[in-house]
């Protein structure tokens, strides 16, 4: 019996959460600020609450990243950084993270990147940034970023390194479940 109850109140608190995270999604969907940028202040008080995903994602001079796939739950508070553990600076072998937008056109996004990305910070273009849902800036060897977002809706998520002549080396998949 004791264990029934300690079950049912188990359950009671996990569907909480999970309408929790549903609002989020909805409110948080499109943001993108980095970590750097948000105050304590600035963050929805039950953004503190919720459970934070943390990911790692690993990118070097030999323009790869060390994951093709990401999975994460949908809704829920993603801080991801971003390590670039190559020795390369920015001018030459830059490396940022850009999730893309479902619809979104990867080759044509990245052949716009690569016309329209301005040395010497190689950031994402802004007129590209409608097709975003989330990125870091562009970092060089030894650097690290962190950017938070919540993770969206259920389904398959194109993300590369819009840096110059990247992305066709430099993508995979978050995989929201
Ligand atoms: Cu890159």
């Amino acid at each position: 019996m004791k264990k029934l109850k300690q079950l049912s109140v188990t359950a009671i608190a996990g569907m909480m959460m999970v309408a929790c995270g549903q609002n989020k999604t909805e409110e948080q969907v499109s943001t993108t600020a980095e970590t750097e940028t948000v105050t304590p202040a600035e963050q929805p008080a039950a953004a503190q609450d919720q459970d934070t995903i943390e990911v790692a994602l690993n990118a070097e001079d030999a323009m790869k990243f060390d994951k093709s796939e990401i999975k994460v739950p949908a809704g829920k508070l993603i801080r991801l950084t971003l390590h670039h553990v190559g020795k390369l600076p920015k001018s030459s072998m830059g490396h940022n993270f850009v999730l893309l937008k479902q619809g979104t056109d990867v080759t044509a996004f990245a052949t716009k990147a690569v016309q329209e990305g301005k040395a010497p910070d190689f950031e994402v273009p802004e007129s590209l940034l409608p097709e975003v849902i989330a990125h870091t800036k562009t970092i060089g060897g030894g650097e690290s970023v962190t950017i938070e977002f919540t993770a969206p809706e259920v389904g398959s998520y194109d993300f590369i390194c819009s840096f110059p002549g990247h992305a066709a080396m430099m993508n995979g998949k978050l995989i929201v479940e």
